[in-house]
């Protein structure tokens, strides 16, 4: 690593896995490139052996992509990063490393929605079968576990019940029988929570959300904290075809380096907005890390730095009054994706979880009051008006 170790997160985000444009000095250069021209055809054979570690094509690798993985991967801890078109490219890099005819999966069953439906409705086609527990219970876990398990699958906080699943305590059974242990670090983000200092071998993101933050791309990540599992994972992503395009790159590069700012400010807002919620006499429940009320308070204070901008909430009138909610709020969009610099309001068992089954949502607690926010970086009390407003209409 070029770094000094000793670097804060706000400056590795800027300057981790930065390389220097040999041409023009550019500061932030980028290879819209498909194809590297070699110097020889013995060279161009060195590049495909490895005994040469020139560029080939850029689906294997591109400066600009390389520059993005370098700094996430420093930013979560890991040895390597692979980037992916999407989170759910990144998900699928997972699985398809991990599981095989004959296995099974372990995951937690609040996903967001297509990581779960995709592997009971998709890979039950390859002989791959699942269980979903609570895993904010870890003897759940632990009790799922078979002889074929071969991968455990996190999300914590998780989208969109915003339970907290101790990592450190799920590692130590992953470890114990030597199975790897995945975390979706989406909804922290490496600022908020590092699973992988926790115990967990590979770390994950929908980079569409936090590292990127302005809703202009969809993006995806994972980092191995060890060698092998990265090469399992870079050799699915690279043959697959799921790899990044350097523009994209090029952009969640730029997002990431204003991470630390942005969560900040969004988390001090969603803060307020959640005590706003939690005394509103029309609101029946608020679940925020940062409220003593959230069940896992005391575990997100340990394992996160800080509660997030995800709140999830259920009004008094259930899904009538929640409809009305969203349909009258103004500054805040009414869209999925959350992470971003605008403050979003979605509906889950309606929306980004509407594949599950309703005995899915119901025993992951997914109910149909559930409201999802996703607070931004406006100022909080234009946050808080909007909501004020907005509920006067319910
Ligand atoms: N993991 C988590 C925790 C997510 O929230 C999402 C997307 C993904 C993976 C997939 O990432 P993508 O392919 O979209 O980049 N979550 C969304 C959500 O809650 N609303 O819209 C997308």
């Amino acid at each position: 690593m070029q770094h000094d170790d000793n670097l804060g997160f706000d400056s590795l985000a800027v300057h981790a896995g930065k390389f220097h444009d040999e041409l023009g000095g550019a500061v932030s250069p980028i290879y819209q490139t498909s194809t590297f021209k070699f110097e020889s055809a013995d060279h161009g054979a060195k590049c495909f052996q490895g005994t040469d570690s020139g560029y080939i094509y850029t689906r294997i690798g591109n400066p600009t992509i390389g520059e993005l993985e370098d700094a996430v991967a420093r930013l979560e801890g890991g040895y390597g990063g692979i980037a992916t078109s999407s989170g759910m490219a990144a998900v699928n890099v997972v699985y398809l490393a991990f599981l095989a005819a004959g296995k099974h999966l372990v995951a937690h069953n609040s996903l967001y929605g297509p990581s779960r439906a995709i592997i009971e409705s998709l890979y039950p086609k390859f002989g791959v079968t699942s269980s979903f527990i609570d895993a904010t219970d870890p003897e759940q876990v632990r009790n799922a576990i078979r002889p074929e398990t071969s991968l455990l699958f996190l999300e914590t906080p998780a989208n969109p019940t915003i339970g907290i699943t101790d990592i450190k305590a799920i590692a130590q059974i992953a470890h114990e029988i030597n199975i790897p242990l995945c975390v979706d670090n989406t909804f922290c983000s490496p600022y908020l929570q590092k699973p992988l200092e926790l115990g967990a071998d590979m770390v994950m993101h929908s980079m569409t959300k936090f590292i990127n933050g302005h809703a202009d791309i969809v993006a995806g990540m994972v980092v191995a904290a060890k060698k092998e599992h990265y090469q399992q994972l870079r050799s699915v992503m690279v043959n697959i075809g799921c790899n990044m395009d350097p523009h994209q790159a090029w952009l969640t590069r730029r997002g990431l380096k204003t991470l630390g700012i942005r969560i900040d400010r969004a988390q001090e807002n969603a803060m307020k907005v959640a005590l706003y919620l939690e005394k509103h006499p029309k609101i029946a429940w608020v679940i925020y890390p940062g409220l003593p009320s959230h069940p896992q308070y005391e575990l997100g204070l340990r394992q996160m730095k800080g509660p997030g901008t995800m709140i999830s909430f259920g009004l008094k009138g259930g899904l009538e009054e929640g409809k009305v909610l969203m349909n009258n709020m103004k500054l805040a969009l009414l869209a999925v994706s959350l992470g971003g610099i605008e403050t979003l309001i979605q509906h889950p068992a309606s929306m980004t979880h509407s594949k599950l089954s309703s005995e899915a949502k119901h025993a992951a607690g997914i109910s149909d009051e559930l409201v999802r926010l996703s607070v931004g970086i406006e100022n909080a009390e234009d946050i808080i008006a909007d909501l004020d407003q907005a509920l006067n209409m319910v």
